[in-house]
């Protein structure tokens, strides 16, 4: 793959697009890079400005005409609209990683679990021997891995960056589950569903898919791909014939199967809460071992394995109340998995910026498992709504108020769960922004309750 000479154009100048264009640049590109924002609001612009190939860096005004570039390269944030149909070759930064990349690739797509799933495959696979590193929508742009010394890169990658894929041919695909997310970009489920299939498309019978048989629109993808399917199941072996390997939980132990021989792994020594984490462990351990390494000796990375920050993170004991920050759960799919993982009383905080997703199925499972909800945000109408007084609601300004109120509804042993169903933009930069606020306002709680 050459791109000496070539004129590219950059769409967005988030992570994604500055290290797209960085990367072009330096191997002989001519790069105009754009980004709608004024020049003020956008990081480490000098920076680019001043790299290799950059010819000219175009800020604050409508994007120039994707028609006039060779390569067009689209930051996932920008929708298919704008490029589709116009731009000669359109090649998102997930593209280029798996043009570039010499190792073989492992890609991890689904609504939910991702990161945490590509970080316990990058520990795992770390421990096992093979110098491993997981990037993408986890946060490190994948073109960051080129030339890198691995010997294998995990990719995270959303629909919006398979929007902007042509022949991505990850060695290992695996889907993890799919549910509705995102529909205010994608219109509708079908399509949000097309463009997470597209990590199958370009699969051959040397390739492996890797999917859940759980999850009834994932496990029929394996019927669109020449890939060999490899399906995984939390109830039980997953039966199909086209199965020639296979992997199961059952307790504490991983079942793996190749042909008729199945070998046991203990799993006792992980550390990660909720069946939705079992999913994810399921996924990551059956990738190791896809992959060649031994699961027995991966499985050590599980003990110090603790999750990511923001995924059913538990803070605090405060006030003898158990509080819990699962701001990442930004769709009601999330927001259903963290209250079903909790056996006690919730005190639900939920609520932001809606996707064009409906809160039914969250409503009906937050009236079985909630005491109350503190509801913030954009969508908190939209929420009571589909609660129809089922539970009690609170409508509070901002999350501080909303931890404030929950210290003095919540009664000794009771959880406290921000699970917010929605996005944080409608309030904050992004979730992990929410997630400390939501943190901070805990520390500020006074120790001891006040009593009225
Ligand atoms: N922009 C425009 N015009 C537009 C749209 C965007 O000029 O019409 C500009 C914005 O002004 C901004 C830039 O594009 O400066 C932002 O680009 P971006 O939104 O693609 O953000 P990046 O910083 O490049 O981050 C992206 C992913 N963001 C999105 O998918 C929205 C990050 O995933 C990812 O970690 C990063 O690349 C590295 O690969 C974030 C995310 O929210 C975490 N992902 C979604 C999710 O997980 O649900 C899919
Ligand atoms: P993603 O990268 O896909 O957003 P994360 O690992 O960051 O996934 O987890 C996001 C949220 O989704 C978590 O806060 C948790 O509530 C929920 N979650 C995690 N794993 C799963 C799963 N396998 N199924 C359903 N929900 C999950």
């Amino acid at each position: 793959m050459d791109l000496s000479h070539k004129s590219v154009l950059v769409l967005g100048l988030g992570l994604s697009g500055r290290s797209a264009a960085t990367f072009c640049g330096a191997r002989g590109a001519e790069v105009v890079a754009a980004d709608e924002r004024p020049h003020d609001e956008i990081d480490q612009l000098d920076a680019l400005q001043k790299s290799p190939g950059i010819r000219e860096v175009r800020v604050g005004a409508p994007f120039p005409d994707p028609a006039e570039y060779d390569i067009t390269i689209p930051s996932p944030g920008v929708p298919e609209s704008r490029y589709r149909g116009k731009a000669r070759i359109a090649w998102g930064d997930i593209e280029l990683a798996g043009r570039f990349l010499q190792v073989p690739v492992v890609a991890v797509t689904g609504t939910n679990g991702k990161s945490t799933t590509v970080k316990l495959i990058e520990s795992m696979l770390r421990h096992g021997g093979r110098r491993a590193r997981a990037a993408g929508n986890v946060g490190t742009p994948a073109l960051s891995l080129v030339g890198a010394p691995l010997d294998l890169a995990v990719l995270e990658v959303s629909s919006f960056q398979l929007e902007a894929t042509e022949r991505f041919q990850p060695e290992i695909a695996v889907v993890l589950n799919l549910s509705p997310d995102h529909l205010d970009r994608h219109g509708n489920f079908r399509r949000y569903a097309e463009a997470k299939q597209r990590i199958l498309a370009h699969q051959g019978p040397e390739n492996i898919a890797l999917l859940s048989f759980d999850d009834e629109n994932v496990r029929a993808m394996a019927d669109t791909t020449s890939a060999e399917i490899v399906g995984f199941s939390l109830r039980g072996e997953p039966r199909d014939r086209r199965l020639r390997r296979a992997a199961w939980l059952d307790g504490n132990a991983a079942f793996l199967r190749e042909g008729d021989q199945v070998r046991r792994v203990d799993l006792s020594g992980c550390r990660l809460p909720g069946a939705h984490n079992r999913e994810n462990l399921l996924a990551a351990l059956t990738t190791v071992w896809l992959s060649g390494v031994e699961p027995e000796a991966a499985t050590g990375a599980l003990s110090s394995f603790r999750g990511l920050p923001h995924r059913s993170e538990r803070i605090s004991d405060k006030l003898g109340l158990e509080w819990i920050d699962d701001s990442k759960a930004t769709n009601p799919g999330a927001a259903i998995r963290a209250l079903e993982g909790l056996p006690r009383r919730v005190i639900w905080i939920a609520g932001g910026r809606g996707k064009g997703l409906p809160f039914d199925a969250l409503a009906d499972c937050a009236a079985k498992r909630a005491i109350c909800v503190l509801l913030i945000g954009e969508s908190a109408s939209a929420i009571e709504e589909a609660l129809a007084g089922r539970l009690p609601c609170e409508s509070v300004e901002d999350i501080s108020l909303a931890v404030a109120r929950a210290a003095e509804i919540g009664e000794p042993g009771d959880v406290v769960l921000l699970a917010p169903g929605c996005s944080s933009l409608d309030q904050f930069i992004n979730f992990e922004e929410r997630g400390r606020c939501f943190q901070q306002a805990i520390e500020k709680l006074e120790t001891r309750r006040v009593s009225t």
